[in-house]
């Protein structure tokens, strides 16, 4: 959880078409760009460099930039959505990662990956299988990693959730934050996890980024319980990519 640079991508127009699970209504790109100014301002409070690239509008879910690579500290792995509306974005990434990494690796199929479901903890590589992501694009990551010493250990996201980190995120070496539905599949054990307030499971997509933990506005009890337990939280306002299923993860890349 400690990073020197992170990636994003500002929102455009065509944010109208993104995807979405259900329709609870279109989001505002002038709400959007504030919350988005705001993450970004946040990220580099940090001390962190933060390089904002221009909206893509050929592709309504480019701000969501997390499901494009998978950046680890030896090198980066461009992913292959699952979502076919979503696969052009990778091209749009990878040179960026190419200009920071030595060595950027791709996953080339015939399995599907995204970003969302991959939780990179101190000790292992969590990937969540989901309608985004497949056993093929899993195993493939699987090996591609494996030279650089990181295991990955294959899990299931929860029946109806977009992304294995739509409900779950982690907040120090051995600490997760997760819904109680995920923790119940007992993929936690080992950790020591904290739960979202009943009520309040979309706040589990949060991201520790340096000394902050940045969570989506609106759930005060979960927030309360992370102040309480000791971390620095920093709430920002989440409500026009939560209408496209999209968190505080999703809107970085982070290496
Ligand atoms: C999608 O359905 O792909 C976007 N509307 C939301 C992506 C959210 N990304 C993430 O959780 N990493």
């Amino acid at each position: 959880f400690e990073f020197t640079r992170a990636v994003t991508r500002k929102p455009g127009a065509s944010i109208i078409d993104g995807l979405r699970a259900q329709d609870i209504g279109t989001p505002n790109l002038e709400t959007m760009l504030q919350h988005h100014a705001d993450y970004v301002a946040t990220l580099r409070e940090t001390g962190a460099r933060v390089i904002e690239l221009p909206a893509l509008l050929d592709f309504p879910d480019a701000v969501f930039v997390e499901d494009t690579a998978l950046c680890l500290p030896q090198g980066a792995i461009l992913m292959r959505p699952g979502a076919e509306t979503r696969r052009g974005e990778v091209v749009q990434m990878a040179p960026t990662l190419r200009a920071q990494y030595d060595e950027v690796l791709e996953i080339s199929g015939p399995g599907f990956i995204e970003g969302g479901d991959i939780l990179t903890t101190e000790r292992e590589i969590l990937v969540g299988r989901s309608a985004r992501t497949d056993a093929a694009g899993i195993a493939e990551l699987t090996e591609l990693v494996a030279p650089w010493g990181h295991a990955v250990r294959e899990v299931h996201t929860p029946e109806g959730v977009l992304h294995f980190k739509t409900d779950c995120s982690l907040l120090d070496a051995e600490t997760i934050l997760a819904t109680q539905r995920l923790a119940a599949t007992g993929c936690f054990d080992g950790y020591r996890v904290i739960n979202t307030a009943p009520g309040e499971e979309a706040a589990a997509n949060t991201i520790r980024f340096n000394q902050f933990v940045l969570m989506p506005a609106g759930f005060p009890k979960t927030a309360a319980t992370l102040r309480a337990a000791g971390y620095d939280v920093r709430e920002i306002g989440n409500s026009e990519c939560a209408k496209l299923d999209g968190g505080m993860s999703c809107l970085s890349l982070r290496f």
